[in-house]
């Protein structure tokens, strides 16, 4: 009979963070609260080290917080599966591999862990049972999400508390700081500023070098860095670099790794953020967040967008939601996000009281590793 405790957690790295930086929060939570067995197979240790110093790009297996994380090679060597198979955003196991679940008794169970949405369709597909077209296997379809349909979302234990305890210690506060080498401006509005290319770039800041309240921005490295550069007349900026334009004080940050990258979106009046993995954790940050959805082909991501405005805005008042859904819509499409902004900026402390009443409601679900343990072990024949 299989036990259930040893997992294996496959990862492909597409073209960003998200993907690892989800699927390593998983298992590292599989690992520390559940006491589960978890290899943690993935093809780009380079990506994932910049996630996670300690991880060591040429080494092929290694332990780390208790997860065996080893470097999917191809062709991928005979391996004995394990009792649950977790295959992250449809990253397509290997060949062989799939063949020894087929021929292992009991079967594995095998999920598809899907991609974050607040779509009403999720909630419907959630768990439901695909069955292999040739082989005598069945994936099922897990999807994180908003609602108790749903597989809901990854928080590891103690997250909330930590980020309250840091946001009410001004000491934590600046050290954190001084950790960045950043000098806190007085009365400015602090920002996060994380994101893909953007056409709006240049319109925002200068909004903000031009607005009443001083802002200062933090950078980290990303794709948006090269419009940053451009906005200040500079060809490129790097971590360290501080611009200064009219009200606006920008500070260029390195990468961070993770746990960092939260006291950044703690520490922050307003985080704008991408994906699925940094949104997830702006919104536990219970600040104002700004996100910027992974553009998919034909404009797929709009309805995705729609449908978390719809859902993220129940409960401001009809102004406020204006005023988000307006910034919002024009950050994602590159357009008019320095007319809008002056809007938005005025409903911010009702923005802030509406994010940590979002969390606190939120908390009320099971967290996603949790939700994902109790599913795999219903399933355990
Ligand atoms: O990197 P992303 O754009 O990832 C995306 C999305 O997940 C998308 O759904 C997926 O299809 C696509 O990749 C291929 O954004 P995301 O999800 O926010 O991941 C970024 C990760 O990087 C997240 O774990 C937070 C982390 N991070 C740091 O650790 N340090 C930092 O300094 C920053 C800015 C981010």
């Amino acid at each position: 009979m299989a036990t259930g405790r040893n997992w294996d957690i496959f990862c492909t790295v597409v073209d960003n963070y998200g993907d690892i930086g989800v699927a390593w929060r998983l298992a590292r939570q599989l690992a520390a609260e559940h006491g589960l067995n978890v290899r943690l197979w993935v093809d780009d240790l380079v990506s994932f080290h910049h996630l996670y110093s300690a991880i060591n790009p040429d080494q092929p297996e290694q332990s780390v917080e208790g997860v065996n994380v080893r470097r999917w090679e191809t062709p991928f060597p005979d391996t004995l599966p394990a009792d649950v198979v977790i295959e992250a955003f449809g990253c397509e196991l290997p060949q062989n591999y799939l063949a020894a679940m087929a021929a292992t008794q009991p079967r594995p169970v095998w999920v598809n862990l899907e991609y974050l949405s607040a779509e009403d369709w999720v909630g419907g597909c959630h768990g439901l049972p695909s069955p292999h077209p040739r082989l005598p296997l069945t994936q099922y379809f897990y999807f994180p999400g908003f609602t108790t349909h749903t597989g809901s979302l990854l928080r590891e234990a103690g997250l909330i508390e930590r980020r309250k305890k840091f946001q009410h210690d001004p000491a934590a506060q600046a050290e954190f700081w001084t950790w960045l080498g950043v000098k806190p401006v007085p009365d400015a509005l602090r920002v996060s500023l994380f994101g893909y290319e953007n056409a709006a770039v240049p319109a925002l800041l200068k909004a903000w070098s031009s607005g009443g309240q001083p802002v200062q921005c933090l950078v980290p490295k990303s794709k948006l860095l090269p419009q940053v550069a451009e906005f200040f007349g500079a060809t490129s900026l790097i971590p360290g670099d501080q611009p200064q334009h009219g009200n606006l004080t920008l500070h260029v940050l390195p990468f961070f790794p993770q746990a960092r990258y939260d006291e950044l979106l703690w520490a922050c009046d307003l985080n704008f953020v991408r994906g699925e993995d940094s949104l997830v954790r702006a919104l536990w940050a219970a600040c104002p967040l700004v996100w910027q959805i992974y553009p998919q082909q034909d404009d797929a991501h709009q309805e995705k967008l729609d449908a978390f405005l719809t859902s993220y805005c129940a409960g401001l008042s009809p102004p406020a939601a204006q005023a988000l859904q307006d910034f919002w819509r024009a950050w994602n499409t590159g357009q008019g996000a320095g007319r809008v902004w002056e809007q938005y900026r005025q409903h911010l402390v009702e923005m802030d009281e509406h994010a940590c009443r979002w969390v606190e409601c939120q908390l009320k679900n099971m967290d996603l590793a949790a939700n994902l343990v109790q599913f795999c072990q219903s399933k355990i024949k």
